[in-house]
């Protein structure tokens, strides 16, 4: 009887110092490399979740497409805590989450200004934790600049798309979109691409100059059509479980420092944007301006009719936050 008390009380007490002790490790995967500006901003959050639980938690950073160079992929390991965390773009998470699907919309928003006085505001915030259907809690969001057309022929105006194959993320509203300009979607991973345009699967894609360099897209697609047609936020998201089983100091520890991340990336971002056009164009990138986008407007414009009306809402959140002209 007093023997199984004291093991009972040695029990406890080593149940205590462990709990006190130990270290929750959790994997954070991103598609981009070291250095990119997604991937120092994981950094920084993991640096901050850190000091803000005290060393109780500490979250592991696999960069480069480490864990999958599929986006779709990563998220599905989100989704089943193979992977608690992950940052991603919010084209490839709105064919988990419909909502999301309103940034895919082609142009959306009418500067990155307009964007995040949209990002920031309570209902854009609001869609962060709208991911809760899903199996997933937004953190924060990230900037993913604007994305347009480049491809391994001459790219001058929207007449040059048509007949030709581009890839978009696996999305549907995407592939509608390029459908729309008058090219042939061709969903894929981003990891796949580059070989793609290399062997001549497909002629082109559509992304941001910081990713053009990520992936090395620049090497084989010469030429850069800045159209502009999107605006795609990144996001931090995390497996829901996950987050629901900590406690509420840790939950408020793991925001802080997802919310304090928010200004370092599009610090980060904005000059790597300098950056990486300045790269693109020293290794010979032809980079044409589209000062009218009036043509592609003009052939979204049906498109836009038949899908805003889903996201009715956030399309009026939107308009409410456009800069004044
Ligand atoms: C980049 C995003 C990345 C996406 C990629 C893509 O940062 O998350 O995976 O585009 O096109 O801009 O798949």
């Amino acid at each position: 009887m007093k023997l199984t008390r004291i093991a009972l009380i040695a029990l406890m007490l080593t149940a205590f110092v462990f709990a006190v002790s130990a270290q929750t490790v959790l994997k954070l995967a991103e598609i981009h490399p070291q250095g990119y500006p997604t991937e120092l901003a994981d950094e920084e959050f993991a640096k901050l979740v850190n000091k803000y639980t005290n060393g109780q938690f500490k979250i592991d950073i696999f960069p480069g497409g480490q864990l999958s160079g599929d986006e779709k992929v990563v998220i599905e390991q989100v989704k089943i805590n193979a992977v608690s965390i992950a940052r991603v773009s919010s084209g490839a998470l709105g064919s988990f989450n419909a909502q999301l699907n309103v940034f895919s919309l082609p142009y959306l928003f009418d500067s990155s200004d307009h964007m995040w006085a949209f990002l920031l505001s309570k209902p854009g915030m609001k869609m962060l934790d709208d991911l809760a259907p899903s199996g997933f809690v937004g953190l924060c969001w990230y900037d993913g600049g604007a994305r347009s057309f480049y491809a391994n022929y001459p790219l001058n105006s929207i007449a040059d798309l048509k007949g030709k194959k581009y890839r978009v993320m696996p999305n549907n509203l995407l592939v509608k979109m390029v459908e729309a300009m008058g090219a042939s979607a061709v969903p894929m991973a981003a990891g796949q691409v580059f070989s793609a345009v290399q062997t001549g699967v497909i002629d082109g894609a559509e992304n941001n100059a910081p990713s053009l360099v990520s992936f090395n897209h620049y090497q084989v697609a010469k030429y850069y059509l800045l159209d502009e047609h999107l605006r795609l936020p990144e996001v931090l998201f995390m497996n829901k479980g996950v987050w629901d089983k900590l406690p509420k100091a840790t939950q408020d520890a793991f925001r802080k420092a997802a919310a304090e991340t928010v200004a370092f990336q599009r610090k980060a971002w904005d000059a790597y944007v300098i950056e990486a056009t300045k790269k693109i164009v020293a290794e010979g990138e032809i980079i044409v301006p589209v000062p009218d986008k009036t043509p592609f407007k003009n052939a979204v414009k049906q498109l836009l009719a038949e899908e805003g009306p889903k996201f009715a809402q956030t399309l009026a959140d939107i308009d409410a936050v456009r800069p004044k002209k």
